[in-house]
C-alpha cells in the first residue's frame, strides 16, 4: 500500500521527507510519477488537478495538506466512499492568528503608509487609530477563528465573532448564522475566516460592506472566492470601506495585470497567512493513515454535506 502526494505549484518533496523521517517504512509516491496506481490507498493533496484521483481505484482517504478542503469538495470525480480529512495543526492555527493580528495593527497604526512615505523621504505624522473605537469581527469561529479572536482579546481589542452555531468565547460577543446583520453593524474590521462553501461563496460583497460600522477595513484570509472583487473596488472608490488586507484571491498567483496591485488602499500578501509545516503535519497525517489501516475512526473528517 502506498501514499500519494499530489500538488500543483507546490514542491511535495519536503512533505515526503518529513513523512519518511517520522516513519521510514512508509511507501510514498509523488504524482505524476506513480509506479503502481492500484497500490495507492491514501492521498495527500494541495490544489490537485481535477479528476486526478480517478486513476487510483483503491483510494480510501484523501487529506488536504491544509485546513481548507474546498478543492476536494468541489471535485465531483472523488467517489462518495472516499473519506476526506484535513489538517488541524497548532502552528497553522497560531500563524493565522499572528497574521490577522499583524494586519489589524498595521491598519490601526497605518504602518503600510509609513513604508510608502519612507520610499519618498516623507515625514508625515499619522496618529494611531483609537483601538477602543474599533471592533474586530471574525467571520468563522472554527479552529483558526476562535484562536484569532482569543488572541486579539488578549491585546486589548474589542472582538466579536460570527459562526453558524452558537459559540462561547471569553471576552468575545458572538453571533449565530441568522444574526449576520447585527454582527456587521457592530464591526469595523471584518476578518473572513470561513471555509469556502456554496453558502459562503461571494459573502464579502457590496451589501455586506455597506452594513459594516465605519470606518471599515476588510481582511480576507479564508479563500479568494469569498470576495466579490468588483464590489471591493467599488466600495473602496466610494469610501464605503476604508481599506483592505487580502491574502487569498480568486486566481492565484494574482495575475500581474490585476487591478488590485495598484490600489494604495489594498495590502496584498501571496496566500502566506498560514502554511502547513511539513514536520508538524507529518505526524498528524501518519496517525490518520494508520487509523485508516486499522479501521479506527480518523481525525478531522470533513462533513461532505456541510462542505467543511
Ligand atoms: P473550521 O472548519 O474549523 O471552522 C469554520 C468556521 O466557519 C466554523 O465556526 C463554522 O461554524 C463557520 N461557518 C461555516 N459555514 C458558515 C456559514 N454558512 N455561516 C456562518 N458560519 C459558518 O475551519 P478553520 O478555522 O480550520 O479554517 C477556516 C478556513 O481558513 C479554511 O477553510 C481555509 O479556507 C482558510 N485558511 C486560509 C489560510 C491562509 O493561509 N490564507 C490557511 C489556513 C486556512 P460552526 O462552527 O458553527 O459550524
Ligand atoms: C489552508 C491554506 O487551507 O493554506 O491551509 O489556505
Amino acid at each position: 500500500m502506498s501514499i500519494l502526494l499530489v500538488a500543483q505549484r507546490r514542491d511535495m518533496t519536503p512533505v515526503k521527507e518529513a513523512l519518511l523521517k517520522a516513519d521510514p517504512n512508509l511507501d510514498i509516491e509523488i504524482w505524476p510519477n506513480v509506479s503502481d496506481p492500484k497500490r495507492i490507498t491514501f492521498a495527500i493533496a494541495w490544489n490537485h488537478p481535477k479528476d486526478v484521483f480517478k486513476q487510483y481505484p483503491n483510494l480510501r482517504m484523501i487529506s488536504s495538506l491544509g485546513a481548507g478542503v474546498d478543492h476536494l469538495i468541489n471535485d465531483d470525480s472523488i467517489p462518495e466512499s472516499v473519506t476526506i480529512t484535513r489538517v488541524v495543526a497548532p502552528t497553522l492555527t497560531s500563524d493565522m492568528s499572528d497574521y490577522v493580528m499583524t494586519a489589524v495593527l498595521n491598519y490601526l497604526r497605518s504602518t503600510h503608509i509609513f513604508y510608502r512615505q519612507q520610499e519618498r523621504n516623507e515625514w508625515n505624522m499619522i496618529l494611531a487609530k483609537d483601538k477602543k473605537a474599533h471592533t474586530i469581527g471574525i467571520m468563522g469561529l472554527g479552529e483558526l477563528g476562535r484562536r484569532t479572536a482569543t488572541d486579539l482579546v488578549k491585546i486589548g481589542l474589542n472582538v466579536t465573532g460570527w459562526a453558524r452555531t452558537k459559540k462561547e468565547i471569553d471576552g468575545v460577543k458572538t453571533f449565530t448564522g441568522d444574526q449576520l446583520d447585527q454582527f456587521l453593524a457592530a464591526t469595523n474590521i471584518v476578518v473572513c475566516l470561513l471555509p469556502l462553501t456554496s453558502k459562503t461563496e461571494d459573502i464579502l460583497n457590496l451589501e455586506l460592506f455597506k452594513k459594516l460600522k465605519k470606518p471599515a477595513h476588510v481582511i480576507s484570509v479564508g479563500r479568494g472566492k469569498h470576495l466579490v472583487e468588483e464590489d471591493l473596488i467599488y466600495a473602496l472608490d466610494a469610501d464605503i470601506i476604508d481599506s483592505a488586507t487580502l491574502d487569498v484571491f480568486r486566481e492565484e498567483p494574482l495575475p500581474e495585470s490585476h487591478p488590485f496591485w495598484n490600489r494604495k488602499k489594498i495590502v496584498i500578501t501571496p496566500h502566506i497567512a498560514s502554511v502547513s509545516d511539513p514536520d508538524e503535519v507529518a505526524e498528524l497525517l501518519i496517525d490518520n493513515y494508520k487509523r485508516m489501516l486499522s479501521g479506527i475512526q480518523q481525525r478531522h473528517i470533513v462533513d461532505k454535506n456541510r462542505e467543511y
